[in-house]
């Protein structure tokens, strides 16, 4: 079980504070300060690494190596981004990295309506309604997410890259399914044998939510596309990130089949519960089954009896206890609880399972 963590001057959560949680073994990190596209050198992810290990912990993963526009769009200066990434994989890999996590989402990462939703219990979620989004421009999206979060700069949503969403759009246009599904292909194909070597395992983070917003195509959205992605690329090193919200943000996706459907192919977990209040409009909730729509249960013994051996985390938790200096969703009190309750589960699940043998 693992916790997310920004690293250096991004996470205002200290690993000092991180290696207290109860059953956390180590951490998923990134190079925040690079941008996609840039190769990572070996001496800053060695910096990287012994500030973790200092801790007492350590990097069980990364979340992300973004994917840069080109390779999305299949541009022809493609090949020189993705020998760029080639060059990171192998950095990750001589340091001991084993799972690399990365989406193929256009222009927008994970979107949502709002980072600061109250709730009755006095605490506030990220929350989604497509009748706002169906309101807006997508441009105005960016001022938007950023007058909710002030001078944080959340994943995804850096000021650098917003500020070029004119040209991102642009860049996009005649990209429709089809096509980023194969340039997606490509881009796993040109990299497999240096995962292969490392044995670096590829999980691709599902679209959230799960389906297409402002007019972009969306291609890891349910049971079909993932297991249509798993078999273009038949290598155990091309897997998936179960991302029990993002997957559930459609409530036609039952995610304990998803996960028996892609057994052996899931490398990365990400646990959270979310509540459905209408069709395309849904709120994050507390980790626990009986706060959300998500039968947490379920999907923890779905994972254990589909042979999952990668790292978990709790995602995205609501901020409780008055805490504010954290990135929205990424409070330390939340995602504590999240991850004391999942290993609760997971050791049930684990219990139970041994008796039955
Ligand atoms: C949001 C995250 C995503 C995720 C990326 C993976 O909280 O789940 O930003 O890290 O999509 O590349």
């Amino acid at each position: 079980m693992t916790m997310r963590w920004f690293g250096p001057g991004h996470d205002p959560i200290t690993l000092d504070k991180l290696r207290q949680v109860p059953g956390l073994s180590g951490v998923i990190t990134t190079l925040y300060g690079s941008a996609p596209g840039e190769a990572w050198t070996k001496e800053e992810f060695a910096a990287l690494k012994r500030e973790v290990e200092a801790s007492g912990l350590s990097i069980a993963g990364i979340e992300s190596v973004n994917i840069h526009d080109s390779i999305k769009t299949g541009a022809p200066e493609r090949d020189k981004y993705i020998e760029n990434y080639i060059a990171t994989l192998n950095v990750l890999g001589d340091a001991g990295v084993r799972m690399v996590c990365y989406n193929f989402m256009p222009v927008f990462d994970w979107t949502r309506t709002s980072l600061f939703k109250a709730r009755k219990d006095g605490s506030t979620v990220l929350s989604y309604d497509q009748k706002i989004i169906d309101e807006i421009d997508p441009e105005k999206m960016f001022s938007i997410i950023s007058s909710e979060t002030g001078d944080a700069v959340l994943p995804g949503w850096e000021p650098e890259r917003m500020a070029r969403i004119k040209e991102l759009f642009e860049m996009y246009r005649g990209i429709d399914a089809e096509i980023l599904f194969e340039n997606l292909i490509y881009f796993l194909k040109a990299i497999m044998p240096t995962c292969a070597r490392h044995e670096i395992k590829m999980a691709i983070h599902p679209d959230d939510p799960a389906w297409p917003i402002f007019g972009l195509p969306r291609i890891v959205t349910n049971r079909e596309q993932l297991l249509r992605l798993a078999r273009a690329v038949d290598h155990p090193c091309n897997g998936v990130t179960l991302c029990s919200g993002s997957l559930a943000s459609n409530p036609a996706n039952d995610i304990p089949e998803i996960i028996a459907a892609l057994s052996g192919r899931i490398h990365f977990a990400h646990l959270r519960n979310l509540r459905h209040n209408a069709p395309g409009d849904f709120e994050e909730s507390a980790h626990l089954s009986s706060d959300g729509s998500l039968d947490m249960h379920a999907i923890v013994k779905a994972l254990r009896d589909s042979g999952f051996e990668g790292p978990a985390r709790p995602d995205h938790g609501r901020q409780i206890w008055g805490e504010t200096d954290c990135l929205p969703g990424y409070g330390l009190y939340d995602r504590a609880l999240g991850l004391a309750y999942l290993n609760g589960l997971a050791e049930a699940v684990e219990k139970a399972a041994r008796a039955r043998q």
